[in-house]
């Protein structure tokens, strides 16, 4: 069922396709709303109408990327994100592999008998679509659709307003080309998306000396009360309870790579986040180190990802789950270890 997507075939699908879909996962972050808009101007660019569908709110720091204001919010106006699913010939699904993560737009999608066309880095693709163009080693989907964009033999139509977007993608999930996937290639991609004229430094303020006062008091809170090292089981642990996010204003967005924080600790080489939302505990797993988070947020967490970033969600207390993170780190995130 996993076809590469062939981008031959995708340049004479689109020769016969006046209008395409393209939708992202919910909590947009910077590589979905980078590379879904990435893919828009680059439509746009080739004469492709295309309509960019998020199922939910974005963070503000990515509210002035150049199209987003073309971004439609399902759980808004989910009226007028049905009305443009009806109305296209195909729906493109960037940066997630499971209908689920399209939240309140699931359905509708699933329903929709328009061809799926799904580009993502993330593993283990579930069989939705139609077609795919899945690479789980690429840094972000933002490098792919550069990629597909290469293959089409057109980067020379990658204009500044692209490239901003998709450098968008590669500097937020790439922590700043800090990652592991960060290959010669990726480097190459950002040097070829500068080479345009885009201002590199205006994205970086705009992603990342972005905070409100209640945002940097959060972490700051965050980083002194609630950063725990787990003794001599190399990992850490940041918790927030719902009355703590409260307290500082909670915005979408404002614990984004706090992860990261208890990550940089010397000795610790899995980190994790938890947060009370909506009744249950979200999480984020980070390694770097040989432990794979996505074996563990998925055995434990209702969860997935990458081997080194991975996230999930617990139905149990903030103070069990916690319990469940420090048992299995305790035993050296050794599943089969932590079960005796
Ligand atoms: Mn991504």
């Amino acid at each position: 069922m996993l076809n590469k997507l062939d981008p031959f075939s995708l340049r004479e699908i689109l020769k016969s396709t006046p209008r395409v879909l393209i939708t992202m996962h919910k909590g947009p972050d910077g590589d979905a709303i980078g590379s879904s808009l990435g893919l828009y101007h680059f439509f746009k660019a080739i004469g492709v109408g295309a309509s960019l569908i998020a199922p939910d709110s974005y963070p503000k720091f990515l509210k002035w990327l150049p199209g987003c204001d073309q971004i439609i919010e399902a759980d808004k106006d989910l009226a007028k994100a049905n009305k443009e699913l009806k109305e296209a010939d195909l729906i493109f699904s960037l940066d997630f592999n499971h209908p689920s993560r399209l939240g309140d737009f699931e359905e509708a999608v699933i329903a929709s008998e328009k061809p799926k066309y799904v580009i993502d880095h993330h593993q283990d693709p579930s069989d939705f679509a139609d077609l795919y163009y899945v690479d789980s080693d690429a840094s972000s989907t933002a490098e792919m659709i550069y990629r597909l964009i290469e293959e089409f033999d057109q980067t020379d139509l990658i204009d500044i307003d692209c490239a901003t977007c998709l450098y968008t993608g590669l500097v937020t999930d790439t922590g700043s080309f800090r990652f592991s996937s960060v290959t010669p290639q990726v480097m190459r991609i950002a040097s070829e998306l500068m080479s345009t004229g885009m201002d590199h430094v205006k994205i970086y303020n705009e992603v990342f000396d972005n905070s409100t006062l209640d945002r940097l008091k959060l972490r700051g809170y965050a980083l002194s009360k609630k950063t725990i090292v787990i003794e001599n089981a190399g990992a850490a642990y940041i918790s927030l309870t719902e009355k703590e996010l409260h307290h500082f204003n909670y915005q979408r967005g404002d614990t984004e790579g706090l992860v990261n924080y208890a990550l940089s600790i010397e000795g610790v080489h899995v980190a994790g986040f938890f947060y009370e939302k909506d009744g249950f505990v979200k999480l984020s797993l980070r390694s770097k180190g040989n432990v794979e988070v996505n074996k563990i947020a998925s055995a434990l967490f209702h969860g997935g990802g990458h081997k080194m970033a991975a996230g999930g969600r617990s139905d149990e207390s903030l103070k069990n789950t916690l319990a469940k993170f420090i048992a299995v780190a305790k035993a050296g995130f050794d599943l089969n270890q932590m079960e005796k």
